[in-house]
């Protein structure tokens, strides 16, 4: 008989209904040692989560997250919220011996990563963190490339991440833009998606000197915050996160990082790219044309020599024997499919995910460095 994970998935608005579709799709697509059960689905309004256990399928729902992590039918806790709320479910949901999916970044600071990673290693747990971009099949085609020494010895990483949905002076004071609930504002945000590529493509950092900005200091107090849409209401409060950030680091096999990420990209909606120089040649990524990876080889002979866009569609490509023919091409969500695939995997396995705790830990404190060498406008080197 196949093995089951019952899923308690706390949050229902843009990260809830994207773990949700996951939730459904992972086991159409995939045949992993388990299959998750949508049992419950979690949030403070009783109307919105009621709404959303219906559409997503949900089997019931719950307003207290306490009362979620408590009941004996769920396995593993999904934490989809703000990120203030990352530690406290975190820390309960592991002492309650659940299994753990974590969204980035993992908590307000280092010292609450700490404390989430030392819980879940004494309650035996398995714990993983949404860095979703990792499981994008043309992400895992640059490593696989990368470790099999294709581009040689590294010798820079770049990486932007840009938004724009702030870049209006009157757009309301959402919860993205109070530290008190997201801790950071871009740099935590989309930094820590580059910030963890960076880890996963080349390596642990060394050292960083970061600068931020926070262009538009009051904005309209939202009357009701829905997620990013939140209506405008009375008076102007303050944005107390940075709206963008530069940096630039030192890795410990002496690459060089340059890194840039703002909300103030006029017309860049998601627009992350990266690219990574080596010895031998260069690959280069954008997640707006995500199916493709462009790879240049200093090997190729002279004349043909240039960048050549794969299309990371085959079957023999990551994770795409389970979708669709080669050229069928796939979407965002999809990463997030994999990413719930991979998990329920390795519960069932009784394997460590990754990215887990530890790596979330690791780009929490990077983040923490950025943040100091922002304030005090120096280097700062990472323990
Ligand atoms: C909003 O900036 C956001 O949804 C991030 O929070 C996600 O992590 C990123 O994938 C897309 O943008």
């Amino acid at each position: 008989m196949v093995k089951k994970i019952n899923v308690g998935l706390v949050g229902y608005k843009f990260m809830g209904k994207a773990h949700s579709n996951a939730y459904i799709k992972a086991p159409v697509f995939f045949k992993s040692a388990a299959v998750p059960v949508m049992k419950a689905i979690c949030g403070r309004d009783e109307k919105g989560v009621r709404e959303a256990a219906e559409t997503y399928g949900w089997q019931s729902y719950e307003t207290s997250w306490q009362k979620l992590v408590s009941r004996k039918d769920i396995d593993l806790i999904d934490i989809s919220t703000p990120t203030n709320f990352h530690r406290d479910i975190a820390v309960a949901a592991a002492q309650e011996g659940k299994h753990i999916l974590c969204e980035k970044p993992m908590a307000l600071n280092l010292n609450e990563t700490k404390e989430m990673l030392k819980t879940a290693e004494n309650s035996g747990v398995k714990h993983m963190m949404g860095f979703n971009y990792r499981r994008l099949p043309a992400i895992v085609l640059a490593r696989n490339l990368i470790k099999e020494g294709r581009l040689g010895k590294i010798y820079h990483f770049r990486a932007v991440y840009f938004q724009d949905w702030i870049i209006d002076p009157d757009f309301p004071l959402v919860w993205r833009l109070k530290k008190e609930i997201a801790g950071l504002g871009a740099l935590g945000d989309m930094g820590a998606h580059i910030i963890d590529l960076a880890r996963f493509l080349v390596g642990e950092f060394d050292s960083v000197m970061c600068t931020t900005e926070t262009f538009i200091k009051e904005r309209p107090e939202p009357a009701a915050v829905t997620g990013l849409t939140a209506k405008k209401g009375e008076g102007r409060g303050e944005v107390t996160v940075d709206d963008a950030a530069i940096f630039m680091a030192r890795f410990r096999n002496g690459a060089l990082g340059a890194f840039e990420t703002t909300r103030f990209a006029a017309g860049h909606k998601n627009y992350e790219c990266i690219e990574v120089n080596g010895e031998k040649g260069s690959i280069s990524f954008n997640l707006e044309r995500l199916n493709e990876l462009q790879v240049f080889s200093r090997e190729d002979e002279e004349c043909t020599q240039g960048f050549k866009t794969i299309l990371v569609t085959e079957s023999s490509h990551p994770y795409i024997k389970a979708w669709w023919p080669p050229g069928h091409i796939i979407g965002w969500e999809h990463a997030m499919v994999h990413q719930v695939h991979d998990l329920i995997d390795s519960i069932a396995r009784d394997t460590m995910p990754t990215p887990n705790f530890v790596d979330g830990a690791k780009c929490q404190e990077v983040l923490e460095a950025l943040s100091k060498s922002a304030q005090q406008n120096r280097w700062i080197n990472i323990p």
